[in-house]
Parts: structure tokens; sequence; C-alpha cells
């Protein structure tokens, strides 16, 4: 079995889990947010072996080392820039939890954390973005019981913290 929860902290501190996910964009070489403080973390190999991966697709998701991370491996997925919902941006969303989860599983990773792809800067309204992550990822594990043991939500403040914890107990 599995467990799906939510914390309330910086993901770049996370101990218990093999991945963390990045909220990359397209170039795939840092930015602000937790992408920065990812790339600022994991120091500058990670920036290195991401210019050997020529960008990602929005929804897209790949994969690098963790370098001085905790973690083994940085999962590094583009999220879509809300447009007011007309640019297919639910779909992009459940696509980069998608992927994520899909290349984990193809690497062997049992543990992961993500972050809230998309309700920074690229300002994606949090409460649709739970929704939409807590659904998606949970049906992966429904259809792919016995690949993970944790999946974990890092949530940088209390308001988004309580959005995504309420969409956790829905499922439970
Ligand atoms: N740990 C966990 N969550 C964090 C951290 C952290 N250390 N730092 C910020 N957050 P954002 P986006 C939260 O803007 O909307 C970058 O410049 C933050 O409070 O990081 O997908 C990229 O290069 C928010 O709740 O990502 C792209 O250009 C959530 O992480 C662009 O921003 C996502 O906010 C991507 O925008």
């Amino acid at each position: 079995m599995y467990l799906i929860k939510t914390i309330k902290g910086d993901i770049t501190k996370v101990t218990d889990v093999q991945a963390i996910v990045n909220a990359a964009n397209n170039s795939l070489l840092g930015g602000g947010g937790v992408d920065g403080a990812i790339h600022r973390a994991a120091g500058p190999g990670l920036l290195a072996e991401c210019r050997t991966l020529h960008g990602c697709e929005t929804g897209e998701a790949k994969i690098t080392k963790g370098y001085n991370l905790s973690c083994d491996y940085v999962i590094h997925t583009v999220g879509p820039i809300w447009n007011g919902g007309r640019n297919r941006e639910e779909e992009l969303l459940a696509n980069c939890y998608f992927n994520s989860m899909k290349l984990a599983m193809d690497n062997g990773i049992r543990s992961i954390a993500f972050p809230s792809i998309s309700t920074g800067v690229y300002s994606f309204p949090v409460e649709l973005a739970a929704k939409i992550a807590i659904h998606t990822v949970n049906r992966f594990l429904q259809d792919n019981p016995d690949c993970f043991d944790l999946v974990e939500w890092v949530l940088f403040d209390t308001h988004t913290e309580s959005v995504y914890e309420s969409e956790v107990d829905k499922i439970y």
C-alpha cells in the first residue's frame, strides 16, 4: 500500500523521498520560485545536466540526478501558464502529474514529493490545481498499486497546504 500526504515546508529540505519534482520552465535552465530554490540547493551539477536535456515541452517531464540534494533524483516538469482556462491548462497540468509519476515508476522510484505546480508565477488557481493534482496522482496509484510507497506534496504556505490537505482528505 501507499501513503499520500501533504506537509507545509521547503521541498529542498525533504529527506524521506527518492525524488522531488521541480516546477520548471520550458528551458529547464532554472528560474525563480521553487525552480530557483532547487537549483541553489542542488548546486551547479544540476544546471550542467539540465543543459544536456534541450528543454521540455509543457506537460512533459524529464529526469536528472539530485546532486547536493538529499534525494537521488529531480523530475523536472513544466506546468501551464494560466490564461483563464482557454489554452487546455487543466489537461496540461494533469499531464505534468501523470508524466512525472510515469517517469518515476519507469526509474524504480517508490517515493516522490511534488510542489504545487503552476500556482505561483504561472497563476493557476490553487483550488483547481489541487483537485487536478490529487485526482491524477490518486488514479495513477490505483492503476499501479504496487509501484509506490509514498507520494507527498510539500507546500510553501499555509493556505496552499490547507487546500491540498482538504483534497487528500476527500480520497480517504
Ligand atoms: N518548496 C516548496 N514550494 C515552493 C518553494 C520551495 N522551496 N518555493 C516556492 N514554492 P512557482 P510555477 C511554491 O512560481 O507557478 C519559475 O521561475 C510557491 O509558493 O515556483 O509552476 C520557473 O522557472 C508556489 O506555491 O512555480 C518557471 O518560470 C509553488 O511553489 C515558473 O517559475 C509554485 O510556484 C513556474 O511557475
